[in-house]
């Protein structure tokens, strides 16, 4: 009787576990409203224009961050206003359904509902799918969703994270020909939507923001390589990523990396650990280390100082503006 009612026990312990891992899994609504606008790019600097003629979820490039827990349903409306000259459509690489169904292009003047299981924790690209993709993308649609996960063992908890968005910027954007088949079309690469976004240093005239954290800090990268046609060489000038979770998954884990590759729509969460020094501030640059690319726009300065801006970092501001 008294084996009997200890195996009752233990069933009925894990028929609370698993309700109570149900439980907590939640169904996240999210609506984005593709918008055709121009938005500011920088990109006078590497002989564009200041402005480009892009297309956006919700006027912005990149799309707002998607941030559920592993094992959420995402609830998604993607509405395309009568106003709209394309046809637009939504790709969630965190989402396993049909591609001819859940991403297919939404007509002006309507709109498309569809709910998905973020099961695979991790970092993924979204972006517009609706043809030609090339310039869709290109032009701005596109996005992170952070699928958090729930095993936490193997993954430390963060003192600031930062989302990072890197894009080829090609000044025509409606030749989207040329975007696929001449390799001189593209002049610069966009960082959240900026050339040298976050980088004062090479153009101490313009208006950029900088990344900031406190000495001793574990800062986490978000890092999405929405470029059409070329891979990521990801490095910290100055400083070593502590800690590469491949896709964002703490399950495929490198440490002490100099340079992480990003193949084309790759997403990677990376760490680095800021120094402890008696320096009034340390500099570490983040960068695309091909050359070409970091001279055209990728690099991201991340400051460490004692004062840093408590608010960056954290909540909406894991992407400055
Ligand atoms: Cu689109």
């Amino acid at each position: 009787m008294h084996a009997f009612k200890k195996a009752a026990m233990a069933i009925l312990g894990v028929a609370a576990l698993v309700s109570a891992q149900q439980a907590f899994a939640k169904t996240v609504k999210v609506t984005m409203t593709a918008m055709e606008v121009d938005i500011a790019t920088n990109g006078k600097m590497v002989g564009g224009e200041d402005t480009m003629a892009a297309w956006t979820f919700d006027g912005t490039v990149p799309g707002k961050p998607v941030r559920v827990e592993e094992g959420d349903t995402v609830d998604f409306t993607l509405i395309n206003p009568a106003t709209n000259k394309n046809d637009h459509a939504m790709d969630f690489h965190a989402a396993q359904v049909s591609v001819l169904d859940e991403f297919a292009p939404v007509k002006p003047g309507t709109e498309k509902h569809f709910k998905f299981e973020a099961k695979v924790p991790g970092v993924f690209m979204y972006h517009c799918g609706a043809g030609p993709m090339v310039q869709h993308i290109a032009r701005g649609m596109y996005g992170v969703i952070i699928v958090e996960p729930k095993d936490k063992k193997n993954y430390p908890k963060a003192d600031r994270e930062y989302v990072l968005i890197q894009q080829q910027y090609f000044p025509d954007v409606e030749n989207y020909g040329a975007m696929l088949n001449d390799a001189n079309a593209w002049k610069g690469s966009l960082i959240n939507g900026k050339v040298l976004h976050y980088d004062p240093v090479h153009d101490p005239k313009g208006d950029h923001d900088v990344m900031e954290a406190k000495p001793g800090e574990r800062v986490r990268i978000f890092f999405v390589n929405a470029n059409i046609n070329l891979p990521v060489a990801l490095h910290p000038i100055a400083s070593i990523w502590d800690r590469v979770y491949i896709n964002g998954n703490p399950k495929n884990q490198l440490v002490g990396i100099q340079t992480y590759n990003v193949a084309v729509a790759e997403a990677v969460t990376v760490d680095l650990v800021t120094p402890v020094n008696d320096k009034a501030a340390t500099g570490i640059a983040i960068v695309d280390h091909s050359m070409n690319a970091a001279l055209r726009g990728a690099i991201s300065v991340l400051v460490s100082k004692k004062d840093a801006d408590p608010k960056k970092g954290k909540g909406e501001l894991i992407i400055l503006k």
